[in-house]
């Protein structure tokens, strides 16, 4: 039974089929396929190194031994990941085999609206050559397409022993920026992770690379840095809820356990959802939220913000004693990233006007800036709220926000 033979078979877990981005898009020659102005990234490496069951996992639920029956791939697959929020992109799935060089490979327009480029090496194999053909893709792609980002994912390292992980790692990088000085494109910056579909590192690695697309990014962090300071949270991450990536979070660095936390976190409440739920649509909507205290003294905190993104805080048992101030802090953060969605739509609307749809894949320059003024006035205008935020300390000076005042229109959000 191939994978294609039998859709039903891949959703596992609870989420409902409706609730998915929807199907691949094989690609029709001569057909200029929907979306494909958004962000792309490209999946590129040899034969059977992992890229479509990397796809499958992180995008379709696929379970990872399910990819044991995936067909080599024969040509270029787009799969439109859109869910209206800011996860908007397209993957393109390239096959193995494919030769740049050949006159069909319209490298002008595969490299030329690229955002990403995430080059998969297969750890458990002999890499050589596939470093030879990473150094191909860079070299050809940089030439087209400057601002492409390149990330090599160093992939089924669930076969190494943590020693040799780190090796492989080391030895990979080295080889890889050598090859790329000599010849002479010092200038290009390569990203590394070590990924496994069997654990939660390729949605980690994958988190990362979206939210390199995101040009709204910097005003995303400030706001989650705004929610935990005022509310004692620990961590919190904004959540894309049906691939599990994480399309932001705060400036404290990130610790693998907790994600993973998060992401159980995000799978109890979905399959609570189904069981107990009231709506037979999606697992997941406007009211989702939920509280878990663990063992360990450590309390999940889930919120929706809209159909598809949900907010996940940690916190220590006793952060929580004024679960009243973190729902208010919760509905003044919500509110603050509708006003970044609104200002993401008007400045789309713009540059449609002005450019005729080109979708733009500038990174935020940092610092608090993020390199569009109307963005800034958002932090900005956030950050005078700052007092809006209740302390736990039991100060309340500045409310007068309209979160409590009338209700929030939410579908602009959706
Ligand atoms: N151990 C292990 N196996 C993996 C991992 N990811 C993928 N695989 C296996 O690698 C094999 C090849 O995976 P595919 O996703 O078909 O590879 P591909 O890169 O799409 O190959 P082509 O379509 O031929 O270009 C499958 O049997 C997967 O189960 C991983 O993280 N760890
Ligand atoms: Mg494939």
């Amino acid at each position: 039974m191939s994978y294609e033979d039998d859709q039903s078979a891949t959703y596992v877990g609870s989420f409902p089929k409706g609730f998915g981005y929807g199907p691949e898009e094989p690609e029709l020659e001569g057909v200029p396929s929907r979306g494909d102005d958004k962000p792309r990234i490209l999946l590129m490496g040899l034969r059977r190194s992992g890229k479509s069951s990397i796809q499958k996992v992180v995008f379709h639920k696929v379970s990872p031994n399910e990819t044991l029956f995936l067909e080599s791939t024969n040509k270029i697959i787009k799969d439109d990941i859109s869910n209206s929020s800011f996860v908007q992109f397209q993957i393109w799935d390239i096959p193995g085999q494919i030769d740049f060089f050949d006159q069909t490979f319209d490298s002008e327009y595969i490299f030329g609206g690229c955002g990403a480029l995430i080059f998969v090496i297969d750890a458990q194999d002999d890499y050589m050559e596939a470093l030879s053909r990473l150094q191909q893709a860079v070299t050809r792609a940089h030439k087209i397409n400057e601002a492409i980002k390149f990330e090599v994912f160093i992939h089924k390292v669930d076969g190494l022993s943590d020693d040799n992980k780190i090796e492989t790692q080391r030895d990979i990088l080295q080889r890889a920026t050598d090859e790329l000085a000599d010849a002479g494109m010092d200038n290009v910056q390569l990203s590394f992770y070590l990924t496994s579909i069997y654990d939660h590192s390729i949605f980690e690695a994958f988190s990362k690379v979206v939210q390199k697309l995101i040009p709204q990014l910097p005003v995303l962090e400030n706001l989650l840095d705004i929610i935990i300071s005022n509310s004692k949270i620990e961590k919190a991450f904004l959540f894309d809820v049906v691939s599990k990536i994480y399309i932001a979070t705060d400036s404290s660095p990130v610790d693998m356990q907790c994600y993973e936390l998060c992401c159980d976190m995000i799978d109890v409440v979905i399959d609570m959802s189904c069981i107990y739920g009231i709506r037979d649509d999606g697992a997941f909507d406007n009211e989702s939220g939920s509280f878990i205290k663990l063992n360990s003294g450590t309390v999940l905190f889930l919120r929706e913000v809209n159909r598809h993104l949900a907010l996940v805080c940690i916190l220590r048992e006793d952060g929580c004693e004024n679960r009243g101030i973190i729902e208010y802090n919760f509905k003044c953060f919500r509110n603050a990233i509708q006003e970044v969605f609104v200002a993401r739509n008007k400045q789309a609307l713009g540059r449609n006007g002005i450019e005729g749809g080109d979708i733009g894949l500038s990174i935020g320059s940092g610092g608090g800036t993020t390199g569009d003024p109307r963005m800034d006035r958002v932090v900005k205008s956030v950050h005078s709220d700052d007092g809006d935020l209740r302390g736990l300390n039991g100060t309340t000076n500045g409310i007068g926000h309209g979160v409590m005042n009338g209700m929030m229109d939410r579908d602009n959000m959706d």
